[in-house]
């Protein structure tokens, strides 16, 4: 069976260490929690950066200093968020992908988001695709809701993403759909073939939908972003055990957890041209 290239989403813009104190917020625990991950399986790590008092930040040196540190940490591939955090603007966000991470997630619609807004308005997202495209950034596409799949077919038709796309579906956002199986089953019958895509379950449903995921032939993500609990009841420690979670589902499923070559190969980084010609 084909390896599964496990995320670990290290920390998110929502928790803080009061919800979970193994929650990594600080540039050093961030590659700490990034190092474990990758140890337990995760090929790539989805970042996202706090400042010193734990708020999401957009801030350059932070995802510099960040960025560097996991690279030290281990082999793992980037994948920078551009989500940030719902008080950030989208002007500050999308300067993070001028610091070329392999790969950021590009939000394609505005949404409610839980109790807040989740701003990400046409243009700028037109704008941020196309900037992507120019420096050679893989696009990981976040859909929280079956109709965010039509808004991403539409830019890859304006000719602003390069194939194979690459979907996050995720499930189980207040605001976003419902973690159910029929509607993941009709986002992958809508998808063009050859599409990489992964399952992303919030909170309770992190376990399940992976799994669901994972047995249709998809990628999956888990990480404290995702879920703070193991279950019901009993906080993660930590990253590393959520992501060996995910891969142990893996292995059940003849799936083993994809190296990081095998990661580069799946999601065809390798074959990511920027416009200006170079291979980034
Ligand atoms: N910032 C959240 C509202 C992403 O990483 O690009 C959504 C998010 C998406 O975290
Ligand atoms: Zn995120």
């Amino acid at each position: 069976m084909k390896p599964a290239v496990l995320t670990c989403a290290l920390t998110g813009p929502l928790a803080t260490k009061a919800d979970n104190p193994a929650l990594p917020t600080t540039p050093e625990e961030i590659a700490a929690a990034a190092r474990d991950a990758h140890a337990a399986g995760a090929a790539v790590v989805h970042v996202h950066l706090r400042d010193a008092d734990q708020r999401p930040t957009a801030d350059l040196g932070i995802a510099r200093r960040t960025v560097g540190l996991i690279e030290e940490a281990c082999p793992a591939l980037v994948q920078l968020s551009t989500g940030v955090g719902l008080g950030v603007s989208f002007e500050d966000r999308a300067r993070l992908v001028e610091t070329r991470p392999a790969m950021a997630t590009l939000n394609v619609c505005s949404m409610t988001f839980g109790a807040g807004e989740f701003s990400n308005p046409p243009d700028d997202v037109r704008r941020l695709a196309y900037r992507m495209g120019e420096l050679g950034v893989k696009p990981e596409l976040e859909l929280y809701d079956t109709g965010h799949l039509e808004v991403a077919l539409a830019l890859h038709a304006e000719g602003l993403l390069q194939e194979p796309l690459q979907f996050s579906l995720v499930m189980g956002v207040v605001g976003g759909m419902p973690a159910r199986p029929a509607t993941l089953v009709s986002l992958i019958d809508r998808m063009p073939a050859g599409s990489v895509w992964q399952v992303i379950g919030i909170a309770r449903h992190n376990l399940p939908m992976t799994t669901i995921g994972l047995a249709m032939g998809g990628n999956a993500r888990t990480g404290m972003e995702d879920t703070l609990m193991v279950r019901r009841g009993q906080p993660t420690t930590g990253n590393g055990e959520l992501t060996a979670r995910l891969a142990e589902v893996a292995r059940a499923l003849d799936r083993p957890p994809a190296t990081v070559e095998q990661a580069v190969e799946m999601l065809q980084l390798d074959r990511v041209v920027s416009k200006t010609g170079q291979v980034a």
